[in-house]
């Protein structure tokens, strides 16, 4: 794997980036591989590095309709935690946060993973119950959590408004201190640069319009650049999962909403950790550019758009100005969305199919940013071996018609 000095930046600003190596291979499709991945994310990336390398598959394709990580992953604000009540998820979380901790290393790429920790606001005796409980299952799970009160927040946030009369008044929080932030797009680049050095086909500007099968059998996939064959396909698509699963005959239980981010002008350090409140439906953590950086609820309407609507900017404001009075003085810089592919366990789908050669990755909602390096791991191994991983067999297809259900509404950290 090529390492790059410490002089490379200088040198190719002075020398007008004329020798600046491209990160990975920008490759034409070939006209068959021994698995595709569909979907350029994180996800769809960190499955195509794992396959490459922990299962020794060389001849694979990524296929992505627009640029990699131009869709949730770009669009995401990065929190990382694994504070889910549910021993499953707790796992499959815990093990996404491990890989998050060496990955820098692993793929040689500076993912920029903050440990700062993460704070889940309580603002009522029964939010403050339902802490208690989660911080005591994580910490069965073996997963670090704490429960801290109103006055450790306020010593260790300052500018949290913790008062007694306040419109949300803040009765304690939950406390993961090995969680944090990462660098987004890094996530997408450090895995398409490893994957490709390890032979992985990146292919860009390529988009999928249908799946062929024979019998039950998947036989390739129908792009805007021509047929490609493999007995093979996972589709890591996020918000688009139930428009390419239609492809294939399959309806899915997702719903597709937009979900909203917003960052601020830069400040100087204001705020060392992350703050999110599911009852205020809104949270917020600072770049390290300086920019606050802002998310809301789920807009309640299913939409492709990635934009979401005024009210929800206008709600999410209110709640981050009523927990720190000091940000009304803040401008806001910018506002996007996201398209979310929700299930109705707030859980994901990690899953065979009914197609005998088709995989699904899906169904992350509005939380699968942290987990994918875990997703990637667990994912390669279903499509390599045919068979689930050990940490995603409980979130296959069909636990909606077994009703094996695995409920995380309440540690998604964003309302739905
Ligand atoms: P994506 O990054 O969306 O990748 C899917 C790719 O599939 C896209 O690039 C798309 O172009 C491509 N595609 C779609 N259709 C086709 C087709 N027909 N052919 C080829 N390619 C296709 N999660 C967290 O854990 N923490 C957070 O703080 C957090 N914050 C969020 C904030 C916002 C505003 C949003 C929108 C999401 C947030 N999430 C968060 C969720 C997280 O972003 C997603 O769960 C995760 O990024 C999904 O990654 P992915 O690789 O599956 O999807
Ligand atoms: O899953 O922690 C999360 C999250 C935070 C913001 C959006 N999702």
């Amino acid at each position: 794997m090529k390492k790059y000095s410490a002089f490379s930046l200088f040198k190719n600003a002075l020398t007008n980036n004329k020798n600046w190596q491209a990160s990975w291979r920008d490759a034409s499709p070939k006209s068959k591989y021994d698995a595709i991945i569909v979907g350029g994310g994180g996800h769809g990336l960190a499955t195509a590095y794992y396959l490459a390398k922990n299962h020794g598959m060389k001849n694979i394709a990524v296929v992505e309709k627009g640029w990699i990580g131009g869709g949730n992953t770009a669009r995401n604000t990065t929190i990382v935690r694994s504070n889910y009540l549910c021993k499953e998820s707790s796992l499959l979380y815990e093990k996404s946060l491990k890989l998050w901790e060496g990955l820098s290393q692993d793929i040689n790429f500076n993912v920029m993973f903050s440990q700062r920790g993460v704070y889940n606001l309580g603002h009522t005796l029964q939010d403050m119950r339902d802490i208690e409980r989660r911080v005591s299952a994580n910490q069965l799970n073996g997963i670090d959590a704490e429960v801290v009160n109103a006055q450790q927040i306020k010593e260790a946030i300052p500018l949290i408004n913790t008062s007694a009369t306040a419109r949300y008044p803040i009765l304690g929080a939950s406390l993961q201190r090995r969680a944090g932030v990462a660098r987004h797009d890094a996530i997408a680049w450090g895995y398409a640069r490893a994957a490709s050095e390890l032979g992985v086909d990146i292919i860009q500007q390529c988009e999928v319009t249908g799946i062929r099968k024979n019998g039950s059998q998947v036989t390739g996939i129908e792009t805007t650049r021509g047929y490609i064959e493999s007995k093979k396909v996972g589709v890591v698509v996020a918000g688009h999962a139930s428009v390419l699963a239609d492809m294939a005959g399959i309806r899915l239980p997702l719903e597709s909403h937009p979900l909203q981010a917003y960052v601020s002008e830069p400040l100087k350090p204001v705020l060392d950790t992350v703050i999110m409140s599911n009852a205020v439906h809104g949270y917020v953590s600072q770049s390290d550019k300086g920019e606050l950086v802002i998310g809301a609820g789920i807009d309640s309407y299913i939409g492709y758009g990635q934009r979401g609507s005024f009210h929800t900017i206008e709600h999410c404001m209110q709640a981050i100005i009523a927990l720190f009075p000091n940000f009304s003085r803040v401008r806001m810089l910018r506002q996007w969305g996201g398209i979310v592919d929700v299930s109705p366990d707030a859980c994901p789908i990690l899953s065979k199919t009914p197609v005998e050669g088709l995989y699904l990755n899906c169904g992350w909602g509005t939380g699968g940013f942290k987990a994918t390096p875990g997703s990637g791991w667990t994912f390669a191994h279903t499509i390599a071996n045919n068979q689930p991983h050990e940490l995603n067999a409980p979130f296959s297809l069909d636990r909606f018609s077994t009703g094996a259900l695995i409920d995380e509404h309440g540690a998604a950290a964003v309302a739905h």
